[in-house]
C-alpha cells in the first residue's frame, strides 16, 4: 500500500448506494469521508463522516479546503421520482442547485480532484422501440422532473468540465438493485411481499405494476465497482452509462421471487403500481464503459434476489 491513501469524500453517503460505495472505497485502501444531512443517522466503521447540505456553497467550500480529498462521489439527490412530482422546487434546488454548488466550490479550490456525478438512465426517457440498447450519445427526452434534474445536472456537469478544466464525469445508472433497498422499486417491493406472506402477516397475493415492462438491472455492489473503475480511467467531461447492458422483463424476475417461496402465491394488479406512462424497455449500452474500464457485472441477478429476499425475511414484523 502506497504511504499516503488516496482520499475519497463521498457526498450524500446516507442513502441506498452510499454505504455500499463507502465500504468498496475502503477495500481499495482509500481513506474514506462521507456526508449525510444532520438528519440522517450513518455510522461505518473507519470512515469519517461529516454533516452537509449541499444548498449550502460556502460549507461544500469548508469542507474540501479541510480535507483536500483526491476524488469525491456526488451521490446527493432528491432520487425520487413521485416526490419530484409534488415537489418540484426541492428536486430542482436540489439536484441542480446542489451541483451548481459544487462546480462552484470545485473551481475555488487550489487543485484539482476528480469527480463523479451522479445520473439516471431515467434522463433518456421516452426511448423509441428499436433504439435500444441506449448509448451515452442519445438525445435525451426525460419524460419527468427527477429525470429533468438528472439531464439538466449532466449538462452543467460537462459545460464545467470543459470550460474549467475540471476533471468531472457523469454516470447515467440504469436499476440498481440489492439488500437495504426501499420498498418503492420493485425488486425490493416483491420481495418484501414474499417475506410477509411467508411469515403469515398477509393473505398469499402479490400486488403489481406492469409485468410486462423490461428493465436492466445490477446489483449495486457492481454499480459501486463502476463508479470506482470510472473514477479512477474515466475521461474528463465524459458521461458513462452503468447497466448490466441487458433488460429483463418484471414477469420473471416476480417468477424467479415467488419460486423461491415454494408457496402458492397468487397474483393480482394493483392500478396504484400502473404508471400512466411507462417505457416499454430501457436497456444500458455500456460498450463506453467497459472500453474505458474492462468492468462487468459479477453478482447475478438470482444470486441478489436470494440476498434482497433474505434482508426482508430478516427483518422485525
Ligand atoms: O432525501 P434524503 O433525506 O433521503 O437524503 C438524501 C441526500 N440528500 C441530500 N444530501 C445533502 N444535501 C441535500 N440538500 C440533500 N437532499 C437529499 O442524498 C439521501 O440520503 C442521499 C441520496 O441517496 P438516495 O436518495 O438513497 O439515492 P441512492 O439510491 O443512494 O442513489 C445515489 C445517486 C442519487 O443521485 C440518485 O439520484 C442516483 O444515484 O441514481
Amino acid at each position: 500500500m502506497p504511504l499516503t491513501r488516496k482520499r475519497s469524500l463521498v457526498i450524500g453517503a446516507a442513502g441506498f448506494v452510499g454505504s455500499y460505495l463507502i465500504k468498496h472505497l475502503q477495500e481499495l485502501g482509500r481513506e474514506v469521508y462521507a456526508t449525510k444531512l444532520s438528519t440522517e443517522k450513518l455510522q461505518i466503521p473507519g470512515a469519517d463522516i461529516r454533516d452537509l447540505n449541499i444548498l449550502d456553497k460556502e460549507s461544500i467550500v469548508e469542507l474540501l479546503f479541510e480535507l483536500r480529498p483526491d476524488e469525491i462521489y456526488h451521490l446527493a439527490a432528491q432520487s425520487s421520482v413521485s416526490v419530484a412530482w409534488r415537489n418540484p422546487q426541492l428536486t430542482v434546488d436540489v439536484n441542480i442547485k446542489g451541483a451548481v454548488n459544487l462546480c462552484e466550490a470545485l473551481r475555488e479550490l487550489f487543485y484539482i480532484p476528480r469527480v463523479l456525478l451522479i445520473g439516471s438512465g431515467e434522463e433518456y426517457g421516452h426511448i423509441k422501440p428499436g433504439c435500444t440498447p441506449i448509448s451515452e450519445d442519445t438525445l435525451l427526452d426525460p419524460g419527468n422532473i427527477y429525470a429533468a434534474t438528472k439531464a439538466c445536472q449532466n449538462m452543467i456537469g460537462r459545460i464545467y468540465a470543459d470550460a474549467y478544466e475540471l476533471e468531472l464525469m457523469m454516470v447515467r445508472a440504469f436499476n440498481h438493485i440489492g439488500p437495504g433497498q426501499s420498498p418503492i422499486f420493485v425488486v425490493s417491493d416483491f420481495c418484501r411481499q414474499v417475506a410477509e406472506i411467508e411469515r403469515g402477516d398477509r393473505e398469499p397475493v402479490m400486488y403489481v405494476g406492469n409485468l410486462s415492462a423490461k428493465r436492466d438491472f445490477t446489483d449495486v455492489r457492481d454499480v459501486v465497482r463502476a463508479y470506482a473503475m470510472i473514477m479512477e480511467k474515466g475521461e474528463k467531461g465524459l458521461t458513462y452509462n452503468v447497466g448490466s447492458g441487458h433488460a429483463v422483463e418484471i414477469r420473471s424476475i416476480l417468477e424467479r421471487i415467488i419460486s423461491r417461496s415454494g408457496m402458492d402465491i397468487k397474483i393480482k394488479t394493483d392500478p396504484a403500481k400502473i404508471r400512466p406512462v411507462d417505457v416499454p424497455i430501457i436497456e444500458a449500452d455500456i460498450s463506453r464503459l467497459q472500453a474505458a474500464t474492462g468492468w462487468k457485472p459479477e453478482i447475478s441477478l438470482d444470486q441478489t434476489i436470494d440476498e434482497v429476499l433474505e434482508y426482508w425475511r430478516d427483518q422485525p414484523a
